[in-house]
């Protein structure tokens, strides 16, 4: 059990932290006391955002010394409501926004010491400037931060070739529960010494600490890149492609992103600027994107003759490939807006799910098909990384109802059938959004006991007091 912060636990907070670092201000706090999506709103005892991990290290002592709760805070972008604090005013929130310095660059390492509140945007823009580059991305990388990347092991558009986070951080700074600071920046590419805390604190939602900075893997530059919009008539026929791709350019093809007709026009509907790459309709639409490193054959030509040959065979309906960055970052608007544009298109009870990339076309029809028979009136709206087999399969309220009071209704219900099917086959409830709060009812139904057995004995081991983000990613004995 933790306990609400007392009067003199917040004069010590505010001393230390400094005006900067320090507000109880209800309207400095109340952006951050909701998730991005505004389902879930909480309270917080006051809004801490200290300046370095020295300050990181005095607010975890303090509150470990009264159990107080801490709940980390990054970009606040989270998709499941993690870095939301409960309702209960009690917890400490603490930003790490403050803590944005990218320490050292090395192209000798191919290596970025980020802090924690570095945005993934201007990451991307500190390894351009030495020739290098970060190689995950996605929507909110004008907003998303490292630690939030780290903490829930963020994937996004451009997994393919280089991994998620747990493959990019190469080493890690954290605040763990004790108070104490875990010095494992060091950028080592081998290193045996038994259990992997890293590794630990990656995905582990700030439940086992605070991440203050990471050591980053960065890879060489792009030279030159091919970015197609392919329109075809079903998700099987995208799988194919992507396999012919592959065998076709080696290890070029960076993103696969699938979406259907009813995706594209929502993003169309919603998003100012955009217009329909493809002059007919087409039931799926793909973005993909090839690179190749500086002094390497532009993909252009291989993605476009492979493309042509795909067209030839009957396997796509119709394909442009990109003529400019401008044309390539229009195609990119179209798939990184989604997730703003399905914001406001109405609630949706939303999953985040993996399956074998085999899998991924008949769970996609199959999946749709079961959903929208059970819950009369539903309408999938499914998209995503069909490449690495996470689906965004969002599921919207009949046309006309309240979507809002359905998804309230029928969520429950639409969120057990659909993990339920994606269990079936093999699959996971949290591909790359993590538990938060929103999965964890799910996550306790579903997991068993050897997972949460091991999942609580890790808490229990690094955090006994439990102050550690409480709610979040372990469910609590039932
Ligand atoms: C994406 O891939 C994000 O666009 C958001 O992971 C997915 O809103 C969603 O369901
Ligand atoms: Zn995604």
């Amino acid at each position: 059990m933790t306990c609400a912060p007392d009067a003199t636990i917040l004069a010590a907070l505010e001393r230390r932290l400094g005006p900067k670092g320090f507000t109880r201000d209800a309207a400095a706090m109340e952006p951050w006391l909701s998730d991005w999506r505004g389902r879930v709103h909480g309270a917080a005892a006051a809004l801490l955002s200290p300046a370095n991990t020295d300050e990181v290290q005095a607010i975890v002592q303090l509150a470990a010394a009264a159990r107080v709760a801490i709940v980390p805070q990054g970009g606040n972008t989270s998709m499941v409501a993690g870095a939301t604090p409960s309702t209960s005013g009690n917890a400490l929130l603490l930003s790490l926004r403050r803590m944005n310095a990218i320490r050292a660059l090395s192209s000798e390492d191919n290596v970025a010491v980020a802090e924690a509140g570095v945005i993934l945007s201007d990451l991307h823009e500190a390894a351009a400037g030495i020739g290098r580059r970060f190689p995950l991305s996605l929507g909110a990388k004008g907003s998303a931060r490292i630690s939030g990347l780290i903490s829930t092991n963020a994937g996004g558009t451009q997994v393919l070739r280089f991994g998620t986070m747990r493959a990019l951080v190469v080493g890690i700074e954290a605040v763990l529960p004790s108070g104490e600071r875990f010095d494992g920046l060091s950028a080592l590419r081998k290193d045996n010494r038994g259990y992997d805390l890293r590794q630990l604190l990656i995905g582990a939602e700030g439940t086992l600490g605070v991440v203050t900075a990471a050591s980053l893997r960065l890879v060489p530059a792009i030279g030159a890149r091919a970015v197609a919009w392919v329109g075809l008539s079903d998700p099987h026929a995208a799988l194919a492609l992507l396999r012919r791709l592959e065998a076709g350019t080696g290890d070029a093809i960076e993103s696969f992103e699938a979406m259907p007709a009813n995706v594209l026009a929502m993003v169309l509907r919603h998003i100012p600027g955009t217009r329909a790459p493809l002059a007919g309709d087409h039931a799926w639409n793909v973005l993909i994107e090839a690179t190749a490193p500086a002094g390497a054959p532009d993909p252009v030509e291989a993605i476009t003759a492979l493309l042509a040959e795909a067209a030839g065979d009957g396997l796509i309906e119709d394909a442009i490939v990109a003529t400019s960055e401008a044309q390539a970052e229009a195609l990119w608007k179209l798939r990184e807006s989604i997730a703003e544009a399905e914001r406001g298109d109405g609630p949706a009870a939303k999953h985040d799910i993996a399956v074998p990339v085999s899998v991924v076309p008949d769970f996609l029809v199959e999946g749709s098909a079961a959903v929208e028979q059970k819950f009369a009136g539903s309408r999938v709206v499914a998209f995503g990384h069909l490449g690495d087999g996470n689906i965004h399969f969002n599921v919207m309220a009949p046309a006309g109802a309240d979507g809002r009071a359905w998804v309230e209704r029928e969520g429950p219900a639409v969120n057990a059938f659909v993990h339920d099917f994606v269990a079936a086959r093999g699959g996971s409830l949290s591909a790359e959004h993590g538990i938060g709060q929103l999965r964890l009812t799910e996550f306790a139904r579903t997991a068993g006991p050897v997972r949460l057995g091991v999942l609580r004995a890790i808490k229990d081991a690094l955090d006994p007091l439990g102050i550690m983000n409480p709610g979040k990613l372990v469910p609590p004995l039932s």
